[in-house]
């Protein structure tokens, strides 16, 4: 997680849950061990099971790896993980396939000719660690430490980050934030003090009322809010789903709002303007609990449903019905605040008034709202302090061009520091584990700033796009195939879970921790990497929770006591904001000059003759990482243009037929296929975002389907926490001539 909120920096430096009582009882977790061979079947000869967790997505579902003669055979849930419930999504179960991919990295590799065209020489571990060594410390003695930066996605990161720090660098960011959930998080902190975290708060399975407002749950594969959102249907919760596409979800849905896109903040604050003005809000929670009652009732005034059918195309009836049936269904609505909120550039104001809405609904901490999350307390490792980072940070200088959030980094904002050298230079990048080149929005911008590097070290697991502009890639082990760091979030049923590898990497990958610990060696920081191995590393933190690595790699996962989910639980909500309430009325945006309560504006129409560019998820792969595993390919190997057949009609085109698509700077998308269907609006298209590869060396990837990423040169940066709204491009049909 990459936005750590006030009040967890508070929570984690005083210790949450006593760490010797963590562990229920010791018989809980040999029962735990005792189950994982029940409820899997009892072992056979030469079938070995090693519980781990997932890594085919960041939500880190607890797994077991089945080793069969010697080979990894094939991957299941882990019973005992709260989050997989013992079963895997699509991708999870397809992870297999990441470890025979033929066409994974083997070895370390060093560029031969210019930076692009991927022609490498193949080096050892050592020649390759020499050569970075020798240009990270020519980088730290003409420029100081600050210029090398860190991309990082995931926690396999962790160890590289640490590296970073050691050497002296704080500039690191991960397109999580920026490109993924910051302007939720930013949004949720301003209103109610604290994130709703990753995994999400949300306790959909015992909401009698949900409303997804873009979230495509279903598509979106979150392992554990898919499964809580079907046993959600079956128990007939109420489903309202907005979404200019009707998404797998809207096909459940009681309430389907076919929105304009774009315009979702018109609709969110007129549900709020009915919430007040028919008195259907829960008045005793808000008198309690809020700040600004006043001003958001004054405010919202003027979005009446007449008005926001004119903006949003939503029948007023419509948008009335819905906002009763969440009041009717309150205390137990939950309005899921989302998790990709880049979309138009206002997203955090979007997201704040999603966050008002629960606040209406008296939602926070209650049943099947948004609950209370605990941590299972693993104290840190005992290092030596970092070296003092005296610079402010290049991506964002303190906070001067975005005032929230974004702790953690900016990926654009470092991009930008790169291609301007200000505030000062920045000569060298690490990337491991984001394919940048798809992640960030104008690749054009990428590249520039890759032109001004004196070095760019990318680990990755396959040839991606970010890899083939590289000077060194070094070929991480898969996550089946190494240990990683401990992973403890914050959760309703706070718990730890081991990674370990469950077969050895095939060729000469290595994991991130030994990539870390030996080129630190290379670069005298020895001192920062005291543990001998991994194992040992983890057992000393293991145990300073009272727990130890082989018991961990016994059971993969242990569980901390439950905690108090909602206010009736005892769960006592408190809001680290400056009012110490929650905050209708936003007292640090007022401050600071924006606006205190959301207010809408139109976002700008696509020209005629061309379509807003939607994308999202598909249930079997996760953004560019998944398109060469062949299991994978196996189920779905191109993405497809859902556009409407009305002007599928106009453009000449119907299903199956391949078309280009241009965008408003005359970018040009590789071949997809058309799927002509009445779920999608007129004014919009919508792709599966992560295909169109262009490395020649993602062979069963190679120029399948279209990139989004390509057609997005455009993007709008949300003024309060930098966040790149990537839904504002538009693209026209060109068919083959
Ligand atoms: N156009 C567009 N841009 C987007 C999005 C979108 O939908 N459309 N989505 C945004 C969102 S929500 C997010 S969270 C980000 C995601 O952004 P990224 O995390 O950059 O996503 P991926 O494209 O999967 O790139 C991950 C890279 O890590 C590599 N990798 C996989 N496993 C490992 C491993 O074990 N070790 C190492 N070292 N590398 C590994 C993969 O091969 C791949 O090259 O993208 C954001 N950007
Ligand atoms: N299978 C799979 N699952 C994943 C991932 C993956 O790569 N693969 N990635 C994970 C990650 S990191 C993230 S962040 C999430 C992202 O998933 P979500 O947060 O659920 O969704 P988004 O990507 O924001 O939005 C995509 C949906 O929003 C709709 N949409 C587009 N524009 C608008 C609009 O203006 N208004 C409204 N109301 N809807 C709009 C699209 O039609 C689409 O249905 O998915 C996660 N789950
Ligand atoms: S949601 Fe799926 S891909 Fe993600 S960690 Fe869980 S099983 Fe793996
Ligand atoms: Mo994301």
């Amino acid at each position: 997680m990459n936005s750590i909120s006030r009040r967890r920096f508070l929570k984690i430096s005083g210790a949450t849950i006593a760490a010797t009582a963590a562990v229920t009882s010791l018989s809980t977790v040999t029962k735990g061990a005792k189950a994982i061979n029940e409820k899997t079947g009892n072992s056979e000869k030469g079938i070995r099971k090693v519980p781990t967790y997932c890594s085919m997505c960041f939500w880190k579902c607890g797994a077991i790896g089945y080793v069969r003669d010697g080979k990894l055979w094939k991957v299941e849930g882990n019973p005992e993980d709260p989050l997989s419930q013992g079963r895997l999504c699509p991708r999870g179960t397809g992870g297999v396939g990441a470890h025979y991919d033929p066409d994974r990295l083997k070895y370390p590799l060093l560029r031969k000719k210019a930076r692009g065209e991927e022609k490498w020489v193949r080096v050892t571990w050592d020649e390759a660690f020499d050569f970075i060594a020798k240009k990270m410390k020519k980088i730290k003695s003409e420029y100081g430490p600050e210029s090398m930066a860190l991309f990082s996605h995931g926690i396999g990161g962790g160890f590289i980050k640490h590296l970073m720090k050691a050497y002296g660098t704080r500039n690191i960011a991960a397109p999580s934030f920026d490109q993924c959930l910051g302007p939720r998080e930013t949004a949720f902190e301003l209103t109610f003090g604290d994130v709703v975290g990753g995994p999400e708060r949300t306790d959909i399975e015992n909401a009698k009322c949900i409303v997804l407002v873009g979230s495509h749950i279903g598509e979106n594969m979150h392992n554990t809010q898919v499964q809580e959102f079907s046993k959600a249907v079956e128990k007939g919760a109420s489903i309202i789903v907005v979404d200019p596409r009707k998404s797998t979800a809207a096909t459940k849905a009681k309430y389907y709002l076919p929105i304009k896109p774009g315009t979702d903040l018109a609709l969110l604050l007129t549900w709020i303007n009915i919430l007040i003005s028919e008195n259907l809000y829960d008045k005793e929670y808000i008198k309690k609990y809020a700040f600004g009652f006043e001003q958001l009732k004054a405010e919202v005034s003027r979005y009446t449903p007449e008005w926001a059918y004119s903006v949003t195309g939503i029948e007023p009836d419509l948008i009335r019905k819905t906002a009763r049936e969440m009041a009717r269904y309150r205390p137990n609505t939950l309005v899921h605040p989302g998790r990709h909120s880049v979309w138009y550039g206002d997203d955090t104001q979007r997201a704040r008034a999603l966050a008002i809405l629960s606040a209406l609904l008296g939602s926070w901490f209650r049943k099947g709202g948004l609950t209370n999350q605990d941590i299972f307390d693993i104290p840190a490792y005992p290092y030596p302090p970092y070296p003092k980072f005296n610079k402010p940070k290049a991506d964002n200088p303190n906070k001067s061009k975005w005032p929230f959030g974004g702790a953690e980094g900016y990926t654009t904002g470092l991009r930008e520091a790169t291609i301007t050298g200000k505030p000062y230079p920045i000569k060298g990048w690490f990337v491991y584990g984001t394919n940048l080149i798809y992640s960030l929005p104008n690749v054009k911008e990428t590249i520039k700033a890759i032109q001004k590097l004196d070095l760019l070290v990318v680990i990755d697991v396959i040839p991606s796009e970010i890899a083939g502009w590289a000077d060194v890639v070094l070929p991480e082990a898969i996550y089946l195939e190494r240990y990683d760091e401990l992973f403890h979030p914050y959760f309703k049923q706070p718990f730890v879970s081991l990674r370990q590898p469950v077969v050895d990497p095939p060729h000469e990958q290595k994991p991130g921790w030994w990539i870390a610990k030996k080129l630190g060696e290379k670069l005298g920081l020895q001192k920062y990497f005291p543990w001998k191995n991994i194992e040992e590393y983890l057992d000393t933190r293991l145990k300073a929770a009272g727990l130890s690595l082989k018991l961990l790699k016994e059971v993969g996962v242990v569980k901390g006591p439950k905690i108090p989910l909602y206010i009736e639980e005892g769960a006592v909500p408190e809001f680290n904001t400056p009012t110490g309430k929650i905050e209708l009325y936003s007292t640090e945006l007022s401050e600071k000059g924006f606006d205190p309560i959301p207010k809408f504006t139109p976002p700008e129409e696509p020209p005629a003759g061309y379509f807003r560019l939607l994308f999202g998820r598909a249930p079997m792969h996760s953004f560019s990482r998944t398109q060469t595993n062949r299991n994978l390919m196996n189920i779905m190997d191109e993405n497809e243009l859902w556009i409407n057949p009305v002007m599928a009609q106009r453009f000449g085109v119907k299903t199956g037929d391949y078309v280009r698509l241009k965008n408003q700077d005359g970018v040009l998308s590789n071949k997809i296929k058309v799927k002509a269907t009445e779920r999608i609006r007129m004014d919009c298209v919508y792709m599966v975002h992560g295909f169109g590869h262009n490395s020649r060396m993602l062979k069963e990837a190679y120029l399948k389907g279209a990139s989004d990423t390509n057609l997005i040169t455009k993007y709008k940066i949300d003024p309060l926490m930098g966040g790149t709204g990537m839904n504002i491009n538009f693209v026209t049909i060109e068919t083959e001539a």
